[in-house]
Parts: C-alpha cells; structure tokens; sequence
C-alpha cells in the first residue's frame, strides 16, 4: 500500500515538509472523529465569540484551530502559523523554515446541519523576513504544498506539492490516509455552476452578464443548458469540481461594498487556486490569476472564480470586455 509519506518522498519532498503534512493530517483524524461523534461529543453549536472576521465561532471552529495550532507549533519545521480563527500570526519556532496557513474548518455553518465541511491547508517557506506577519505576505505561487480534507460520508485528503493532485480516503479500521485516486484531473468543459444566487442583485454588471447566460440556457449566447449547486462549504464545491468538473465563484457584491469579496486570499484562494491549477483548471480574481496575487494582509479577501479551464476563461472574459 502507498503511504502519504512514501508518495511525498517520491515527489521530493525532505523530512521536514513531510513532518509538517503528517501533524496537519493527524490533527485532521481528531477533527474527523469529533464531527462523526457530533452531538455525542458535545461540540455542536456556537461559542459565544466572534473570531477576527466578526463571524460567530463554533465551537468545532474552535476545537479544530486549537488542534491544527498545537499539533504545528510542537514541530521544529514550522516557523509561523496562520489561520482564519487567529487575528494574528502565531508564532513557531525560530529554526522553522514553513510558514502554514489554514482555515481549520470551512463552511462550519454546516455543521449543525449535518453537512460537509473541511480542513484548507497551505505550507510555504519562510522569507527569513523578522517581522512574522509581513513573512506570510507572498504570493500564492510561492506555496510548496496545499491542500484539504473534506469531512462528509468519508473523509478525503485532496494534496498538491506542485507535480499533480491526489486523493486519499481515511481508513478508520486503521487510521490511515489510503490514495484512492492517483492523478485527479478537471474536465476542461462544464454544465455546472456554482453562485449564492441569493446575491444576484448585489453584483457587478459582468457576473450579472455572465450568469444571465449561464441561465439562458441552449437558446443563450453559450448554447448549453447548465444546472447549479450550492453547498455553502467552499471545500465541498471545489470537491465536486475536482471530481467532475464545474465552475465556482463568490465574486465581490455590494454587501460590503469595501471588501473585495467573502473569502479569504491566504487560507482559502490561495491553497484551492494551487489544487485547481495543478488539476488542470484555472483560478482567477476579477482581474488577474490568483497565484500572482500580492497579499497585502493575512486576512485579506479576494473575489474568486475557479474551476474547469474553459469556463473561467469564459468567466473571466466577461469582465476583460
Ligand atoms: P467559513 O469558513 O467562515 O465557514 O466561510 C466560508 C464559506 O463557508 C465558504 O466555504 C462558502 O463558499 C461560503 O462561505 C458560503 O457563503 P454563503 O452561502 O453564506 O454565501
């Protein structure tokens, strides 16, 4: 059988990397087990804070941020850790040489429904930079790893180092991650989509354009009838997209006319456009692709677009023109 660590030392990755993955899986295995536990483990529900996003923390938010945080800052490797449920970067050790974001669990207001959530990871390297929250500030090209765990009827590891994208089932019976499919790869053409519809009014002219022609079907200027899903869970989305194709987007709308978007660049674009990238599909923003973004700040939000090549080609021409 394939282990995890056997299929990164084949792709070249040194000890240290392969250290760094291991505790964010372990920790994954944790988390897995308290979600099937649900009510049963009594983490159901919401603290009563709001994290640095002003979002109302669950209490498996929670529970999941404090097992990924401690399970990376016990590793010599890890130089700084960054996640969605910590307003600052937390720092590791001095001698590390990984800087890890994460958002520990997405799309958690799912859990109290009993739907899919995950895990978004995303290693780099450290820049050497004194000041820990401006060494996060890299591009997302820079990433040497990334990836996720969703937790649904299973729970599957989806990975990058940059020479593909491959799954992996986690075995209950022993507790390990098995590869279940060795080279995932995203159809380039798409019938599916993916939107909040319930934002329609709220957004710019060329994603109004571009869904009233996704809506209008085989008499459209696309020709094809498309059909939509939404699971509210971005990891979950991508998922399906990884598996049969689609295209996903959460671009900006007039909500918050201030932010560019609902999610987050460092822990959520970044590590998803790495995966889809490396699938063969494309990941932009309403302007440029999303690994070339600049990252101004750890929390940042972007608008995204991602998911089958021809699609967000499709996508992305609508606001070009
Ligand atoms: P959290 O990480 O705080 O759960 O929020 C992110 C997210 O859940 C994405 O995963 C998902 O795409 C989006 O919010 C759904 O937002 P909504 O359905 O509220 O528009």
């Amino acid at each position: 059988m394939t282990t995890i660590k056997d299929a990164l030392t084949q792709q070249g990755c040194d000890a240290s990397l392969i250290d760094v993955i291991q505790r964010i899986l372990s920790a994954s295995k944790d988390i897995s087990f308290r979600l099937q536990q649900g009510a049963l483990a009594g983490v159901l529900g919401s603290t009563e804070d709001e994290n640095v996003q002003g979002e109302t923390q669950k209490k498996l938010d929670v529970i999941s941020n404090d097992l990924l945080k401690d399970a990376l800052k016990q590793s010599p490797y890890v130089h700084g850790i960054a996640s969605e449920e910590e307003d600052f970067a937390v720092p590791g050790n001095d001698g590390g040489q990984y800087l890890v974001t994460y958002d520990p669990l997405d799309g958690s207001s799912n859990i109290d429904i009993n739907v899919s959530v995950g895990t978004i990871f995303s290693i780099m390297n450290t820049t050497g930079n004194s000041d820990l929250g401006e060494d996060f500030l890299q591009a997302g090209s820079n990433q040497v790893a990334a990836g996720y765990v969703l937790y649904g009827p299973s729970s599957i590891l989806v990975i990058t180092t940059g020479q593909g994208v491959s799954m992996w089932t986690l075995d209950h019976t022993i507790g390990e991650y098995v590869l279940t499919n060795a080279k995932v790869q995203i159809p380039e053409q798409t019938k599916e989509f993916a939107i909040n519809m319930s934002n329609q009014r709220f957004w710019a002219e060329p994603v109004q354009n571009y869904v009233a022609d996704l809506l209008a079907g085989e008499e459209g200027p696309i020709g094809k009838r498309f059909n939509m899903r939404w699971v509210a869970a971005m990891v979950a989305e991508v998922h399906r997209i990884l598996t049969r194709g689609g295209i996903f987007m959460y671009p900006w709308d007039s909500r918050e006319p201030n932010k560019p978007g609902k999610l987050r660049l460092m822990y959520e674009g970044n590590p998803m456009a790495f995966l889809v990238e490396q699938a063969g599909g494309l990941c932009c923003t309403d302007k440029e692709r999303m690994l070339d973004v600049q990252p101004t700040e750890i929390h940042q939000r972007v608008p995204v677009f991602l998911g089958s090549k021809e699609e967000v080609e499709r996508a992305a021409s609508y606001h070009n023109s």
